[in-house]
């Protein structure tokens, strides 16, 4: 059975503090918002078959609390904070990548304009640092763990920044393409981990070792993602097969394809990617994907997300807890390699 049925009821109480905020303190944006949670359908009608999030950013928080002093309550507004932070971030990344589905259904901008979808991601930022300066901690602790809040984000912003400037770019290695997704991606599963370890200890040792473990797992939580982009069904993922491709994101197999590929491979590859006004036509898609294959992308990218997964493990081992909450926390940083998802 798959851990991601063991932690159901983390999300089911994670979802339940985000309806209640936005039903009290923002209920203009409550139902476009619970559509994107996936509670509500387009005419916002309760729904319950549909795909939703993972929940993986908050529930890691809770299980790190859990873990280190065990229970999980602690940490809840800061769960709460940030799967707010990571809908807000994907609500406006749809939009910056005018992409057209989301959790297999057709993204906010498409359903109520780039207005709506800006205001509402907006609202759930602004949502988050309400939660995180809820918390109850000592007031140093809740300011110690509210700069962390506006680092990060700043490093979103930063990946992001560098994600949207590298479609224009050719000159994108992988040094930095890791430093991209290290803020895209890996800073906020980090801060998840590193957050929910602060408010459960004053041991800096364990603390570190979270963050740790949380950067590691995000780096190769992204990497997978560009596998997947690439080399899974799209009925399986409920995301768009190709997107990546047809939109000519530097993910990580282009970033390697662009420093591996040789003399002719080379010359077309550079040829379509430097063309970032069109879309990639599906002649220029087989041959990327033949280039990709010549070089065996699949093998050095796959490679790359167990080399961190492995380093995320060794980060969390060396905590040397032995509880449920921090195996189960083991269990899914492994299951993540795997996913379909
Ligand atoms: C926070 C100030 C501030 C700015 C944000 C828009 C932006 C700047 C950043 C976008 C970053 C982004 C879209 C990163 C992608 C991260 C990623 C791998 C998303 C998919 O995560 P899953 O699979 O999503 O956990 P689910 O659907 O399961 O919730």
């Amino acid at each position: 059975m798959s851990v991601y049925n063991n932690i159901n009821q983390f999300s089911t109480e994670i979802d339940a503090h985000i309806e209640k905020m936005l039903r009290e303190h923002a209920p203009f944006a409550a139902d476009i918002a619970g559509y994107f949670f996936g509670w509500l359908d387009q005419d916002f009608k309760p729904v319950t078959n549909v795909m939703k999030g993972k929940r993986l950013r908050p529930v890691m928080s809770l299980l790190a609390c859990e873990a280190i002093c065990g229970s999980y309550a602690k940490a809840m507004p800061l769960a709460v904070a940030i799967e707010l932070i990571h809908n807000y971030s994907l609500i406006h990344d749809d939009i910056a990548d005018r992409d057209d589905e989301r959790r297999g259904r057709p993204t906010v901008w498409r359903l109520w304009g780039d207005g709506l979808a800006i205001n509402t991601g907006s609202t759930l930022y602004t949502l988050a640092f309400q939660a995180v300066t809820s918390t109850d901690a000592t007031p140093q602790k809740v300011l110690a763990i509210h700069d962390i809040f506006v680092k990060t984000s700043l490093k979103l912003s930063y990946g992001q920044h560098w994600d949207i400037t590298f479609e224009r770019s050719l000159d994108v290695d992988q040094d930095r393409y890791l430093r991209m997704i290290d803020g895209k991606t890996a800073a906020l599963i980090e801060c998840a981990t590193w957050v929910g370890a602060l408010v459960a200890t004053d041991d800096a040792r364990l603390v570190d070792a979270y963050r740790s473990f949380g950067r590691h797992l995000g780096l190769a939580f992204q990497i997978q993602d560009d596998y997947l982009n690439i080399w899974i069904d799209t009925a399986e993922s409920g995301k768009t097969q190709y997107s990546d491709l047809r939109n000519k994101k530097k993910s990580l197999p282009i970033t390697y394809a662009l420093t591996r590929a040789q003399g002719g491979d080379q010359k077309r590859l550079a040829a379509i990617y430097a063309d970032a006004d069109h879309e990639m036509t599906s002649s220029e898609m087989t041959d990327v994907l033949g280039i990709l294959e010549k070089i065996d992308a699949k093998e050095y990218t796959g490679q790359l997300a167990a080399h961190h997964t492995q380093e995320a493990i060794r980060w969390l081992d060396s905590t040397e807890l032995d509880n449920d909450a921090h195996n189960l926390i083991r269990a899914l940083a492994q299951e993540l390699l795997g996913r379909t998802v």
